[in-house]
């Protein structure tokens, strides 16, 4: 569907205005729309998460853990697929309001993508650089968006996610490749240097409040030197008649699941072209290892994390 198809249907809970600015600018705070008891839910699933991760020394599909993660002393970067590997994860992707907010801005249909649980841990959880996801799971159309939900409050001093206002309208989409024809995932300083870097948005939050970001936006975030944790829960939903054409390897459990309305009959293709992530069909090295440029060979025995 194209933006105009979609506002022109009502929407569940967003405003009108929402929904343009989502459009205008590639991005929408949803302040405190999830309620208490979803977020203690939540709450008391990611700790089942890192809970069992005490018994993990290594990174795996499940988990990828910084250097220095110890059992007494925990430290995630991430989950990957939490949806499937804990109900409340998928509980709350399909039961909750957040797929309905969704809805309002890819149209009625909405399916599943991916899930993953990133941490950025208290004294030291590593930056994001600036980057933008479709190109890591180039579809059809550029309906897909990532909706992140703050399980505890987010300030300026957590790291919260940032986002750089109408980037979702930069055409050609710039390069997650280095002069080599390396990929990294992330956007050359000699493009972010034609960017009005002072122009980006940091979405703080209370608990309970939604970032949607468009698969076009260029998004980072900054390192979290707090004393404070900062989990961002995030799912990756697109408008049904999106599909994808390059190898996903992490092969989610619920991938292409229709979470609200109805398969689609067609695909809906957009004609703007999409920079094409490496061959991935052997292994997927993740987003922080890859911009941490760790060791590739390392990297890959983490195969696990997500984009
Ligand atoms: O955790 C974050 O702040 C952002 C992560 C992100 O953009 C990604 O994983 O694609
Ligand atoms: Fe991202």
């Amino acid at each position: 569907m194209t933006p105009e198809q979609i506002l022109a249907i009502s929407p569940r809970v967003l405003t009108q205005s929402q929904r343009e600015a989502y459009f205008s600018d590639g991005y929408i705070l949803l302040e405190k729309i999830i309620g208490d008891e979803w977020i203690k839910k939540l709450r008391d699933a990611t700790e089942e998460m890192i809970e069992r991760s005490r018994k993990v020394s290594k990174s795996d599909t499940i988990f990828d853990l910084e250097p220095d993660h110890r059992p007494d002393a925990p430290r995630l970067r991430r989950v990957s697929n939490p949806a499937e590997h804990h109900p409340v994860f998928w509980d709350y992707c399909t039961k909750s309001v957040m797929p309905d907010a969704v809805a309002d801005l890819v149209g009625p249909d909405v399916k599943f993508h991916h899930s993953k649980l990133n941490f950025k841990w208290k004294k030291g959880g590593e930056e994001v650089k600036w980057h933008y996801d479709i190109s890591f799971w180039p579809h059809t159309n550029y309906s897909p968006l990532t909706v992140g939900t703050y399980i505890y409050d987010c300030g300026m001093e957590q790291g919260p996610l940032g986002v750089i206002p109408k980037s979702q309208l930069i055409e050609p989409l710039l390069t997650q490749y280095d002069d080599q024809g390396n990929w990294v995932g992330c956007l050359a300083d000699r493009d972010l240097a034609k960017l009005d870097l002072s122009k980006a948005v940091y979405l703080t939050g209370p608990a309970g409040s939604l970032t949607l970001h468009n698969c076009r936006t260029i998004h980072g975030s900054p390192r979290n030197d707090s004393d404070l944790g900062r989990p961002l829960l995030l799912y990756t939903l697109t408008s049904a008649d999106a599909f994808p054409y390059t190898v996903n390897p992490i092969k989610p459990k619920h991938d292409q699941a229709i979470i609200r309305g109805k398969r689609a009959a067609f695909a809906h293709h957009d004609p703007r072209p999409c920079l094409i992530p490496p061959d991935w069909s052997g292994g997927y090295t993740s987003i922080f290892s890859l911009q941490q440029k760790e060791d590739a060979a390392a990297a890959r025995g983490q195969t696990g994390a997500t984009m």
